[in-house]
């Protein structure tokens, strides 16, 4: 509600408005009227009763009045009459303060909620590490130390955890669940068949010294000892100084055929000759992985023989990294298992369980030795317990 006082001076408007209204006058505006002609109606002063003017009241200019009103209301003197206009003030003031301070509040809990914020989320982490009870602690550092991965143990000790209920919780029980676990989770080929009126062909690619002539003396001298007398050995990697020589050696003490062939074309006419056999196991070279001569010789042999089964051999004692590397090269020249050889040297055998998962191509043989019976079928329980050793 707004109200105008007219009066002779603005001590008499600001008297009249003290005992008309009292202390909750807001002034608005105030100013001299020099055309009146009434002597009682020379200044004008407008007031609002609402506790809140939205903007303050325009500064008043000019006039004695006034200015002695503003020199007033600046030094903060006590008049009765300006009590209003410093009320005024004051209310504004006190709005913004109430304001600052909401905003202060809020700021307050906005960084407080961000503080809280951050704590649980690295509680989080801490959870994920250290949430492993006790009990799985040690099996956790046994994958840990065999080369699996962190995401690996992980998922793994998730598995084991809810196969162990808290009150069976003792070292033989958790191992033997994380046995069971690991041999689920092993990727292994199928065995090969032998069938009649073809042999079965295995051809052998991988790194060089991976161990691929060692791989295929060693199954040929297993496949004679337990009967089968009927196989062949075909080598390719004819151009190594001694490569055929060696082989030859072997094959005249275990009495088994070889043959060698330098270039595919050479193939049709071998694998006549060796149309009888039940099983032929094909010797290749090895050569750098960054040789591209040597990718084309792998798959025109690979195209010209088309064998049954194509092993990329690998020794387990080499490097994650370069093991993934191997078989992206390798998988590409179509092998479909995968042999881990010096199983003896390597005291990280992590990799016989997540290379194969990881590239879905699954393991057949390992050889675990120099001598010639060091050599097993991939087999999951054997595994997973040397997952555990
Ligand atoms: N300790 C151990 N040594 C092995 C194993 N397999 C192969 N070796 C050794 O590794 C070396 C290379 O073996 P090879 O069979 O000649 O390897 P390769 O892949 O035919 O080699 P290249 O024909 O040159 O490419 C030899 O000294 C083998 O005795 C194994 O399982 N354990
Ligand atoms: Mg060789």
């Amino acid at each position: 509600m707004i109200r105008k006082y007219r009066a002779g001076t603005f001590s008499e408007a600001f008297q009249r408005i003290k005992e008309d209204v009292g202390p909750d006058a807001v002034i608005l505006n105030q100013q001299e009227l020099p055309n009146s002609k009434n002597p009682n109606e020379k200044v004008e002063v407008t007031i609002t009763l609402d506790d809140i003017a939205e903007t303050p009241p325009p500064p008043t200019k000019t006039s004695k009045d006034t200015q002695s009103i503003g020199t007033y209301n600046h030094k903060g003197t006590k008049t009765g009459d300006l009590r209003h206009t410093i009320k005024h003030d004051k209310v504004v003031q006190d709005r913004l303060a109430i304001h600052m301070e909401d905003m202060l509040t809020e700021v307050k809990k906005l960084r407080e909620e961000f503080a809280a914020t951050r704590i649980d989320f690295l509680e989080g982490i801490r959870v994920v590490r250290s949430s492993i009870p006790k009990e799985f602690r040690f099996i956790s550092e046994i994958l840990h130390r065999n080369g699996l991965p962190a995401q690996t143990v992980q998922d793994l000790l998730a598995e084991v955890m809810l196969l162990c209920p808290v009150d069976s919780r003792e070292e033989t029980h958790i191992k033997e669940q994380m046995k069971k676990v690991l041999a689920n989770r092993i990727s292994i080929a199928s065995r090969p068949r032998l069938r009649k009126g073809r042999p079965l062909t295995q051809m052998f690619i991988g790194p060089a010294g991976a161990g691929k002539s060692g791989v295929i003396s060693k199954l040929a001298g297993r496949a004679t000892m337990t009967g089968n007398t009927n196989i062949a050995i075909v080598t390719t990697d004819c151009c190594r100084m001694g490569a055929v020589e060696q082989m030859e050696a072997f094959a005249i003490a275990a009495d088994v055929t070889l043959e060698a062939i330098n270039s595919p074309e050479g193939v049709p006419e071998v694998f006549e000759r060796l149309r009888d056999k039940s099983l032929v196991l094909i010797d290749t070279a090895g050569r750098s992985l960054k040789n591209e001569e040597y990718e084309e010789e792998i798959n025109a042999f690979y195209e010209a023989i088309r064998p049954d089964e194509v092993h990329l051999v690998l020794p387990l004692n080499m490097r994650d990294r370069d093991l993934e590397k191997a078989v992206e090269v390798y998988a590409a020249l179509k092998a479909n298992r995968i042999i881990f050889t010096k199983q003896d040297e390597s005291c990280e055998p992590g990799a016989l369980l997540w290379l194969p998962l990881k590239f879905e191509i699954p393991l057949s043989y390992i050889g675990n030795g120099q001598g010639p019976d060091n050599i097993v079928s991939a087999e999951k329980e054997i595994i997973a317990e040397w997952l555990l050793k």
